[in-house]
């Protein structure tokens, strides 16, 4: 049956840019009278080829999430996309979705979410657009849609009932085919050719104490699906496993300040050997050990130094990546191990171009993000899966031993990053500025017994396409002992979040195991004098630090 696709008038909006990872706003700006409409009808205008092809649709679960999967659909069907594969219940972890583009080969897929930011009514809200092959639209085609949203007069849809998501099954509206599918199980079947279950289920169902919290968000019904119906861990192990559209009022940002209940559970009670957490859209990961945090630079350079414990990897891994502002700790692996190792801007889009021509198989940002070349969007299910593989194949060793080898081996590279949320641009600007007119003057400096040698603003030459991406942060690099690094987040749906990344490395036995503050606080206040934070943004402290 064809359904008759309606044309509707339509005015530009001028806020439809795309940030770090897609658009980002807040829901009552998402709710405006064809506010998302026109975001994906220039979407279908500017990328070629819809027509007669596959769609990948689905989101974290938040607030506006099936409404928004309605109007897509109704959409899709008259911009001629002949099937769309949508989750059940609306729900697609973001490293799932990516998976189902690669293999369905999909056109493209529309991810809904606004990752670990706060949901409900008064929360954020987002929309993201992958491309064939799973990975994030690349600054070109965002730029692209971008141009074409302040120009659209006109979005194309069909009159159509609500669609069931609720049920497994296939649908039509017009000649669009509509299949509600269980992603859970596309994903575990993806873990299962990467992981050694064998090894990990003995782990689990030995007397491993271990805990995966959901955060009411989407990782829930994946990790369930994993851990306890294919490897055997006891069913609490999954904690509030039932993604709410408010996130249970929460903040999904699984990090020492959000997860503040498990990481005590963990690092200060030692009740449990082994804990992760992962966020709204289920892309971000954090690790706990009895006693102990890994930070998002070390678990990268764990992982990577030794990705043959996992079948995959088991040939080694060709090189690995990290954004800019993540640790060092990756570099020294691969200068001892001899992969190779790049430096890009923050965001996962800058991966997948080194990832699709085979240059990485590992890839990590500080801000929780890791992954691999199984994919093309960060994965924090796949980290927690890495992790326990890892600790498997190293039976008898605590995720303490592991580090503490690590370190012995490769160094220590101390690390914080300090948020200052909602300021205003301009307060934001004037820091940035601060410190970027002196930076050609830096050089050779010396602060608290450190000596700069580099001082720019990084950019970016993508070794594969050629593109350049510029003004990607502030570095004040003082050889391989230290860092300070500044930029502006691209995230933010109000105000201006500035980002202050503190990094320094210690190699001496004795200073492998200080606090991270008492090491970092001579290089805190060295950031300070650079950037007059204080002075520019009138705060005493940061609003976060993770
Ligand atoms: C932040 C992080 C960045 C990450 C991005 C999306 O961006 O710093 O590393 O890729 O969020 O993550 P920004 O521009 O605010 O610093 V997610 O989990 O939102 O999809
Ligand atoms: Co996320």
């Amino acid at each position: 049956m064809t359904a008759a696709v309606r044309t509707i008038a339509t005015q530009p909006f001028d806020d439809q840019r795309a940030g770090t990872a897609g658009l980002r706003k807040k829901v009552q700006v998402f709710q405006q009278a064809n506010y998302l409409e026109n975001f994906v009808q220039s979407v279908f205008d500017t990328h070629p080829g819809f027509a007669g092809t596959t769609l990948v649709l689905g989101g974290d679960g938040r607030y506006h999430n099936d409404t928004a999967i309605q109007t897509i659909l109704a959409m899709a069907a008259a911009n001629g996309v002949a099937r769309v594969i949508v989750g059940l219940g609306g729900i697609v972890s973001t490293p799932a979705a990516s998976h189902l583009i690669r293999k369905y080969d999909a056109h493209g897929g529309f991810i809904l979410s606004a990752s670990h930011n706060p949901a409900g009514p008064r929360g954020d809200f987002g929309i993201k657009f992958n491309i064939r092959g799973g990975g994030q639209a690349a600054s070109a085609l965002t730029d692209a849609i971008y141009a074409r949203s302040c120009e659209i007069d006109r979005y194309r849809c069909v009159d159509a009932d609500t669609i069931d998501l609720h049920n497994l099954g296939t649908q039509t509206l017009g000649d669009l085919t509509i299949e509600v599918i269980d992603t859970t199980e596309d994903y575990a079947e993806l873990m299962e050719s990467l992981f050694d279950f064998d090894a990990i289920r003995a782990l689990l169902t030995s007397d491993f104490r271990f805990a995966f919290d959901a955060m009411h968000a989407v990782t829930g019904p994946y990790a369930k699906r994993l851990f306890v119906e294919r490897l055997g861990a006891s069913p609490d192990s999954v904690r509030n496993a039932v993604p709410l559209p408010d996130f249970g009022g929460g903040h999904p940002d699984p990090n020492l300040v959000y997860a503040a209940d498990l990481a005590d559970e963990v690092i200060t009670r030692g009740a449990l050997d082994f804990a992760a957490a992962s966020d709204g859209d289920g892309d971000r990961n954090m690790i706990l050990g009895r006693g102990l945090f890994v930070s998002p630079g070390d678990s990268l350079a764990v992982l990577a130094a030794n990705a043959r414990l996992i079948p995959a990897y088991r040939d080694g891994i060709a090189g690995a990546a990290r954004s800019m502002p993540t640790s060092r700790a990756l570099d020294a692996v691969a200068a001892q191990q001899g992969f190779e190792a790049f430096e890009t801007p923050t965001g996962w889009k800058f991966f997948c171009n080194l990832l699709d021509a085979g240059r990485i198989a590992v890839c990590g940002e500080e801000s929780f993000g890791t992954g691999s070349d199984h994919v093309r969007e960060k994965d924090g299910l796949w980290a927690v899966m890495a992790w326990l593989n890892l600790l498997a194949a190293r039976r008898g060793e605590s995720v303490a031993d592991v580090l503490q080898a690590h370190w012995k081996t490769f160094g220590r590279h101390y690390y914080e990053r300090h948020d200052y949320e909602d300021l205003s641009g301009e307060q934001a600007d004037r820091v940035m500025q601060a410190l970027r007119q002196q930076l050609t003057a830096l050089p050779g400096r010396q602060f608290e017994g450190l000596t700069v040698t580099v001082a720019d603003e990084f950019s970016y030459d993508d070794p594969i396409d050629g593109s350049r991406a510029e003004g990607q942060g502030l570095r004040v690099v003082f050889g391989d002992d230290a860092r300070i690094v500044v930029r502006k987040s691209g995230t933010g749906t109000s105000g201006a979040t500035l980002r202050l990344y503190l990094e320094e490395r210690r190699s001496d036995e004795w200073e492998l195991t200080l606090p991270t503050r008492e090491v970092l606080s001579a290089l805190a206040s060295v950031a300070d004098t650079l950037c007059g934070l204080r002075e520019h943004t009138g705060r005493d402290a940061p609003s976060l630090i993770t």
